[in-house]
């Protein structure tokens, strides 16, 4: 027998195995304890069952689910060097068969989502309405678990699709799990939960071909919108610079509906939640999302991740808006009707606490994937009103973790445990982890055994609330009105900020190839706005008068613009948390670059270098300066503002790289602040950058002008310039 054949490979001489001779060298490693293998498998182990006196000698092999210690993980069991593989082989049986069952059915919307662990903070009590015990000490931390998301695109799709992102928030009360399971937009497209597979079908990818993936501009999302003119609001916020924002970490979020709070005399006060991030509201401009969607589909997600790992944890205050019955009878719109907001001029927001967070998860399938919300999880002193959608997703959610995690016991799965005591008589069920034991599982009972009581003063109540009426299928004459609000969310954005929403209709309409939709949907845009619709209808090339689609009740103009709704009317100056580019050409003066990078991080922002090779440049002083980016993996659109470092020299290599005049290019097109070492300036003419109050001629001299600039964000006048009608 050849020294070959008596590897590893599992010959049988006669019926026999021969024992293994020589593992190859990986063999020897991969079975070889290593610190991290004893924790893999008191992982595996994780059902609570003692360890067999004996098995902490083996702690460090490989087994079976069955504990069976694995002789060889390289080869299946076969009859004959080059036979077949028998059925016998249990251990390749079993690991392949977990192998083609690791997924579970992704969300069908949602399904792409990034999420971290953190707490939130009580800072203002809410004792007086809410029995909440998380809204009682102000103080108390109450862990959470946090989930964005984008809606439309499957689990694979870009991160920086135009879509309105989830933002759904799992807190572990003292009184068991609260789910706030919110959108970073304060309406939504429909009023009736039955018209929700509808909306979901239209957007997503169209079921013949299986395409547009993560993408509302296609036919069936705008045929389905043009004829639900109850949409028409929620499509300003998807159009408007909402649907693209640059981090999650930048992001409103929002409950969406009314809920009511109760306090302990059972008294209910109406709530709106509202999230609102600390490190202010950002967006990037479509063609910057298109390009980050090649460079980096993952940016959200690699963008919190990096954040938290690296200790800039992300924080979020919420508050409230309070209201009781007789606002609900006088508000200009019905509370319940969710396509409508409150304008925070008429009630303002009360801030009431701040989530913080500050671990990623370990394992994105146990946490990110297998966390499961429902809007029907509520904690005493919180509870529902009758928007149809909010009763709708009651039902929804449930059934749909049921589905997905593939029984009801998922409330076991570690990241959907509650953390507090939870005892029931709820049994056995698919995939029970727990041991139920004892003889009582039903109450009440007189005989020994757990005693286990409802508690009317501590437990869940629900408002006690008149209702009377006929069973019918109907739509309140109280939501009709819909296109008041669209239009005022459109009069108080700012000017870029409209023609932003201009440009989007104008690029969404142009991808549906069906002239009536397009036609359709200039009818509700004029109901909104008239130069809004000519501008799309211009922008489209349609000279055809408008027909305004019909309506029972026009767009109100009294209605006063709120600020509120505006990102760019409330942007505070600052460069905490972003990031500037630094493209450096050979030679580049390294005083320059060492006073940047310090001035960059001294505001609060993460410095990065870009180069023609990842070894970086040698800079002036003749010291290497390392580059965190190859040139063509580190295109600008990756950052918030960018400089460019070089000497002559680097300047007539950077030159001849259509990358590099590209990469200037972009940054001057999507209106960011650009640097510009002496040297530099050529490579600015090339890229076409013309001066104005965000092109800034760096000297290691004086930062302070380049700081400042970078602080004010984008250069908004130079839109028109770059971009005109
Ligand atoms: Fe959802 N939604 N939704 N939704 N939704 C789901 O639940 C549904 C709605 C939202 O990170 C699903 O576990 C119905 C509004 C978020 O895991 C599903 C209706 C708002 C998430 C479902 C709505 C949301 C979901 C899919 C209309 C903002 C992701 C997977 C009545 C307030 C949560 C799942 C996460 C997920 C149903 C409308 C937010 C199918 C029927 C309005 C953030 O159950």
């Amino acid at each position: 027998m050849s020294k070959q054949s008596m590897s590893r490979r599992g010959v049988l001489a006669g019926a026999a195995t021969i024992p293994v001779i020589e593992p190859a060298q990986s063999e020897a490693k991969a079975a070889a304890p290593s610190p991290e293998v004893p924790s893999i498998n008191k992982t595996v182990q994780g059902n609570g069952g003692e360890l067999h006196p004996l098995s902490s000698e083996i702690s460090a092999t490989l087994t079976t689910n069955q504990g069976v210690p694995i002789g060889d993980n390289q080869n299946s069991l076969r009859i004959g060097e080059r036979g077949p593989t028998t059925l016998e082989d249990f251990v390749l049986r079993e690991k392949i068969t977990h192998f083609d069952h690791e997924r579970i059915p992704e969300r069908v919307v949602h399904a792409r989502g990034t999420a971290a662990h953190g707490y939130f903070e009580l800072t203002d009590s809410l004792a007086d309405v809410s029995k909440a015990d998380i809204f009682q000490k102000v103080g108390e931390r109450t862990p959470v678990f946090t989930r964005f998301s984008t809606v439309a695109g499957n689990r694979g799709s870009t991160d920086m699709a135009r879509d309105v992102r989830g933002f759904a928030v799992k807190f572990y009360t003292q009184e068991g799990n609260w789910d706030l399971v919110g959108n970073n937009i304060p309406v939504f497209f429909i009023q009736d939960a039955m018209k929700f597979p509808d909306l979901v079908h239209a957007v997503k990818e169209e079921p013949d071909r299986g395409f547009p993936q993560a993408a509302s501009a296609h036919d069936t999302f705008w045929d389905f919108i043009s004829l639900m003119p109850e949409s028409m609001h929620m499509i300003m916020w998807v159009m408007s610079d909402r649907a693209l924002p640059r981090s999650v970490r930048m992001m409103d979020g929002f409950g969406v509906h009314s809920f009511r709070l109760l306090n302990a005399a059972g008294k209910s006060t109406y709530v709106k939640f509202h999230w609102r991030p600390e490190l202010g509201k950002q967006s990037v401009v479509w063609d910057e999302a298109v390009k980050i969607s090649g460079a980096d589909p993952d940016y959200h997600r690699r963008d919190l991740w990096n954040a938290i790992a690296e200790g800039d944890f992300p924080a979020w205050t919420l508050s409230v808006q309070l209201f009781d019955e007789e606002f609900a009878k006088s508000f200009d719109f019905d509370v319940l009707d969710s396509t409508k907001l409150i304008p925070e001029e008429v009630i303002p927001l009360r801030v009431i606490g701040r989530m913080v967070l500050d671990r990623n998860p370990t394992n994105v399938f146990a946490e990110t994937e297998q966390v499961a919300f429902c809007t029907s999880h509520v904690v005493p002193g919180i509870d529902f009103t009758n928007d149809p959608l909010l009763q709708g997703r009651n039902f929804s959610y449930l059934d749909t973790q049921l589905k997905r995690l593939g029984g009801p016991n998922f409330h076991q799965i570690p990241i959907n445990a509650p953390r507090c005591p939870m005892h029931n008589f709820q049994r056995d069920g698919h995939m029970q982890m727990s041991k139920q034991e004892g003889r009582i599982s039903y109450n009440p009972s007189a005989l020994d055994g757990p005693n286990l009581n409802e508690n009317d003063a501590k437990g869940f109540v629900s408002f006690r609330e008149h209702v009377q009426g006929d069973k019918l299928r109907v739509r309140s004459k109280t939501f009709s009105d819909h296109y008041s609000q669209a239009r005022q969310f459109y009069m108080s954005q700012t000017k870029p900020e409209q023609d932003h929403i201009v440009a989007a209709l104008t690029f969404e309409l142009s991808k549906v190839e069906t002239v009536e939709i397009r036609t359709r949907m200039l009818g509700h845009l004029v109901n909104i706005d008239d130069s809004l619709a000519k501008r799309v209808a211009d922008g489209l090339g349609d000279t055809d008068a408008i027909v305004n689609a019909q309506t029972e009740i026009k767009a109100r103009s009294d209605l006063k613009n709120s600020p509120a709704l505006s990102i760019l009317q409330n942007a505070q100056p600052t460069f905490k948390s972003r990031v500037l580019g630094c493209l450096l050409g050979e030679g580049a003066d390294a005083a320059l670059v060492s006073a940047l990078r310090t001035a960059v991080k001294s505001a609060g922002g993460t410095f990065k270098t870009i180069a023609s090779k990842i070894g970086g440049v040698v800079g002036s002083d003749g010291s290497r300066i390392p580059a965190d980016y190859q040139l063509d993996g580190g295109p600008s659109v990756l950052f918030d503002a960018v400089a460019v470092v070089t000497s002559k020299k680097g300047l007539e290599e950077l030159s001849r790289k259509v990358k590099a005049v590209e990469w200037v290019n972009d940054a001057f097109s999507h209106l960011k602040v650009v640097g510009l070492s002496p040297d530099a300036k050529p490579l600015g003419d090339m890229a076409g950058v013309k001066k104005d109050n965000g092109i800034i001629s760096l000297s290691a001299a004086g930062m302070d002008d380049f700081i400042v600039a970078i602080k004010g964000g984008r250069i908004w006048e130079r839109e028109p310039q770059v971009r005109p009608a």
